[in-house]
């Protein structure tokens, strides 16, 4: 039989059940790579494999304005990741409301395969999950709709076997079997970059990059030093905060993230470089990973 492969888009309103879903889907079957981000400008959560397939589930950052270069990438990201995916999947809490918005506008164009999944089915009566079926057969007319519960894991595996049978065939995209240097470091400045989302405010998160410059593997530990990248040195100067607390936070959540991740010690070093307006050089995005 032929490897099938592809990427299937995970879409919803926040706390519909996207990640609970894709924890269910994943079981303890397949294997999986996942950076655990919940920042994520980059489109990929997941990649899930096994010896016929591999799945990478992307998810999407949180939708905002284009007013720059870096924004407008991170809108590439969302636009993309309905217009490439080979799938769709549209999860949406069975309570919630949804009017006429862009993102329906959107599915309905999409020559994606959607398929939508009514989700917290087990909080819900046979006669609402009908009238819900009813909705959105009306309102998107999608390739499928699937009634489920991603917390109790109901339908779960009927949804698994609709991505399965509706998967291109094509050979992996990824490695499929290991972590590789390249994955990791990724993962790693995901996992960064992640507290620094939640340890500054403001401006201070989007002005940031972070780099993995060196990633080495030794008996006993793993030792790995990070660059986060600002444009100004105020900026810099809030990252390291007084006597360099903050950076010590930062590094120090970040490590017990990285040691969970890949089950071993790490030695984390972290640099802070400024980098004059890189979120506006085209140069720099690129090398950045945003240039798709
Ligand atoms: P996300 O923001 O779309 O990723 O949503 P989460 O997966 O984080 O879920 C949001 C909340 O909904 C969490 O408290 C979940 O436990 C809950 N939840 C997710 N799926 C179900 C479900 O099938 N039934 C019920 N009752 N709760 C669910
Ligand atoms: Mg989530
Ligand atoms: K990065």
């Amino acid at each position: 039989m032929s490897h099938k492969a592809g990427f299937v888009s995970i879409i919803g309103k926040p706390n519909a059940g996207k990640s609970t879903l894709m924890n269910a889907l994943v079981g303890e079957k397949m294997s999986i790579i996942t950076p655990k981000a919940q920042t994520t400008r980059h489109r990929i959560i997941g990649i899930v494999n096994d010896e016929d397939h591999q799945i990478v589930f992307s998810d999407t950052p949180g939708v905002i304005k284009p007013n720059y270069s870096l924004q407008e990438s991170m809108m590439n990201f969302v636009q993309g990741s309905l217009i490439d995916a080979d799938i769709i999947l549209f999860v949406t809490d069975i309570h919630e409301k949804y009017d006429e918005n862009d993102v329906l506008e959107k599915l309905r164009k999409t020559n994606s395969p959607v398929a939508v999944l009514i989700n917290k089915i087990d909080k819900s009566s046979e006669e609402e999950v009908k009238a819900k079926i009813e909705f959105w057969q009306e309102k998107l007319n999608p390739d499928t709709i699937f009634a489920i519960s991603a917390k109790l894991d109901h339908n779960v595996a009927a949804v698994m076997q609709y991505i399965k049978d509706k998967l291109p065939i094509h050979e992996a995209y990824y490695e499929k079997d290991e972590l590789t240097d390249k994955s990791m470091r990724f993962f790693v400045s995901e996992m960064i970059r992640e507290k620094v989302f939640k340890l500054y405010d403001k401006e201070i998160p989007y002005s940031t990059e972070v780099i993995v410059t060196s990633y080495k593997e030794e008996a006993n530990i793993t030792r790995i030093a990070a660059e986060i990248i600002v444009e100004r040195d105020s900026q810099k100067n809030i990252i390291i905060g007084k006597a360099g607390a903050m950076i010590k936070k930062v590094g120090t959540y970040a490590r017990q993230d990285i040691e969970e991740f890949i089950d071993g010690k790490v030695f984390l070093e972290l640099f802070v470089k400024v980098i004059p307006d890189w979120r506006s050089k085209k140069n720099y995005l690129k090398r950045f990973g945003y240039d798709d």
